[in-house]
């Protein structure tokens, strides 16, 4: 079949990540029926004879002005698709947009008019914003991961900063690998522009951050990386409930231990 990865090796291999990715989604039970999102920027993969297929749909408003996203190009999951339908087939599950001149509607052009997912106001809100911080961040996640998601029950993981520095001290890796830590979101209604809107300032201290009792939203240059910062801090949640299943409170490395590793890393905190 005709697909705007055939003859382009760089586009393709970045939507063989999504696809990777997803899987992961659905194997870890993050992904649940439609749940979750990702979205890549793909500019940088853009050529000549992308930027003159025709749309195939008309445009769409996207809900708010992002300046920065003028000529820019994504890969969107579907909306009401699966992961693991996208993990095997990411183009039947989610298609490319291409944003138009007036920075506030899109069309899709390819492969097939698959409409972008209920987060996309949220999702490229957040890209405009990592686009004008002149971060290199092109990936965008949102997903659900169990024993993060089940910890934001808990009113005292959601106090500032307790949750990271408990992560963090379960394992080394955590802090080597998510440096900045886990910003905290109160519940706001899924869609909503006020979860967009605190994702963004969320997001300008940390690369991922926790909807409070819904899931985590992490940004990074490729899916992957995001996905890996997801997976780092899933992991220490689930050290943490190990031992309190176990029945006792889990030590966590010292605070020197933690500073040792910061020093050692040059992490940022
Ligand atoms: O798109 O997870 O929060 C499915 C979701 C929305
Ligand atoms: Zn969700």
């Amino acid at each position: 079949m005709e697909s705007i990865l055939n003859g382009r090796p760089r586009l393709e291999a970045e939507i063989n990540q999504v696809a990777e990715v997803a899987g992961y989604l659905w194997q870890k039970g993050w992904a649940e029926r439609n749940g979750g999102n990702i979205t890549v920027n793909v500019t940088d993969c853009v050529d000549d004879a992308i930027r003159a297929m025709p749309a195939l749909t008309k445009p769409k408003p996207i809900g708010a002005v992002l300046p920065q996203l003028k000529g820019c190009y994504f890969y969107c999951k579907g909306t009401q698709k699966r992961m693991r339908d996208l993990a095997r087939r990411p183009m039947e599950n989610g298609s490319v947009i291409r944003i138009c001149d007036d920075c506030a509607s899109y069309v899709i052009i390819a492969d097939q008019p698959v409409l972008p997912t209920s987060e996309l106001p949220s999702h490229l809100s957040v890209h405009n914003e990592l686009l004008a911080r002149g971060v290199p961040y092109r990936a965008s996640l949102h997903t659900h991961p169990i024993e993060l998601v089940a910890m934001s029950h808990n009113p005292r993981f959601l106090e500032k900063d307790v949750a990271t520095t408990l992560l963090w001290s379960m394992i080394p890796e955590t802090k080597a690998f998510c440096p900045r830590g886990l910003g905290i979101i109160p519940y706001r209604l899924p869609g909503s522009v006020e979860l967009a809107e605190a994702t963004i300032r969320e997001l300008s201290d940390y690369d991922v951050v926790m909807w409070e009792k819904h899931g985590v939203f992490a940004v990074d240059t490729d899916i992957m990386s995001a996905f890996d910062q997801v997976d780092v801090l899933n992991k220490s949640a689930q050290i943490y409930m190990s031992a309190k299943s176990m029945g006792f409170e889990p030590q966590g490395m010292t605070a020197e231990q933690m500073r040792e590793m910061s020093v050692a890393f040059h992490l940022p905190k």
